[in-house]
């Protein structure tokens, strides 16, 4: 399997997240993608560095003074005399306005982010332009031909939407790879979304649009993050009605129950006469995950890559979330090996 990833990720670390009434170490942390990616190279994948796209290109998906926000934002934060961690502490919840950005940092901050748990720093803005670039560059590889290729992407990107951050992610890097491949001249694609969490990023980013179909397959908002978003009764609007499914699970949900979601999963893909496919890939599902709480166990993430490959489409992995460290690798190789050898 291709394999693209950016050694500019550890720019975006020593973050701290507001979890649980406290402030802890940021879960989504360098070691992730370094565990990763020595077991791709022990099973043998060959790596590339991401190609330059202009900032631009984000402008495709996300809000273009959202963008600029993210991308100056630990600047502005610094002008004030602070530094490391900007989290934000107010949000234009109900009763309050949203129609228009306040103008210091603070407000800002919590004008465009939707949790305290998403720390930016120094580095973040090179990170997640970098993570966003992995994944536009492996859309590009199979455009050109590859069967299929994995970003190996940190920080991960499912939670962003058009203009919002939270959830660790700040740019939506599987819309964005989705809509390469929409530019490459793939008609119709599919995001077919495994994390443990709703990617209610995605879903906002093409909720109104009949040429994406998002689906996921994730905790139930009912008591899992990101709790505003994600039951079944949302199923995309105007251009994009019947574009959008999803399968909320209850927490402790094995193989069983989630083998079955993603037969749905899949046949919903087939039915949306998909030609291609990008997989939000979080391995939070497996049971011992510190913040999920699905029970899906290692031998269950080869039967993912196999079952990803039976689809038979042009296929763009995009790594997503993933905590209990030392484990993340393991299972990323199972379904990439899998894919593989199943395709
Ligand atoms: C990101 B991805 C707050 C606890 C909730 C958000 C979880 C984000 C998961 N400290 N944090 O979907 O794996
Ligand atoms: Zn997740």
């Amino acid at each position: 399997m291709q394999i693209v990833h950016s050694p500019l990720h550890v720019r975006h670390s020593d973050g701290v997240e507001l979890h649980r009434g406290e402030l802890v170490p940021c879960y989504e942390k360098p070691e992730r993608a370094e565990y990763i990616r020595e077991a791709l190279v022990d099973a043998g994948h060959a790596f590339v560095e991401p190609r330059n796209f202009a900032v631009e290109t984000l402008h495709r998906v996300h809000d273009p003074a959202f963008v600029a926000f993210l991308s100056t934002a630990h600047a502005r934060w610094r002008e004030e005399g602070r530094d490391g961690s900007m989290l934000p502490s107010g949000f234009p919840a109900r009763s309050l306005r949203r129609d228009r950005v306040p103008e210091g940092i603070n407000g800002a901050m919590g004008y465009y982010a939707f949790d305290a748990g998403t720390p930016i720093v120094e580095g973040t803005w090179d990170a997640a332009f970098a993570s966003a670039q992995c994944a536009m560059t492996a859309a590009a590889l199979v455009a050109e031909g590859m069967p299929a290729a994995y970003a190996l992407c940190r920080p991960p990107g499912h939670h962003a939407a058009r203009g919002a951050y939270g959830g660790y992610c700040f740019l939506n890097n599987s819309a964005l790879a989705a809509q390469e491949l929409r530019d490459r001249g793939f008609g119709r694609v599919a995001v077919l979304d495994v994390d443990y969490h709703h990617g209610n990023g995605t879903q906002d980013i093409f909720q109104e649009r009949g040429d994406v179909l998002t689906v996921s397959i994730h905790g139930t908002p009912e008591t899992e993050y990101p709790y505003f978003l994600g039951f079944a009764d949302e199923r995309g609007s105007g251009e994009g009605e019947g574009c959008n499914l999803n399968l909320p699970l209850p927490r402790g949900t094995g193989w069983e129950a989630w083998s079955a979601a993603l037969d749905t999963a899949l046949e919903a893909v087939a039915a949306f006469r998909a030609e291609a496919l990008v997989v939000p890939l979080g391995v939070d599902t497996y049971e011992g995950d510190p913040i999920s709480a699905f029970g899906l166990r290692e031998e269950h993430f080869p039967m993912i890559g196999a079952r990803l490959a039976a689809a038979g489409l042009p296929t763009v992995l995009v790594q997503e979330g993933g905590y209990a460290v030392r484990e993340i690798g393991t299972n990323v190789a199972g379904v990439l090996g899998a894919f593989e050898r199943g395709a």
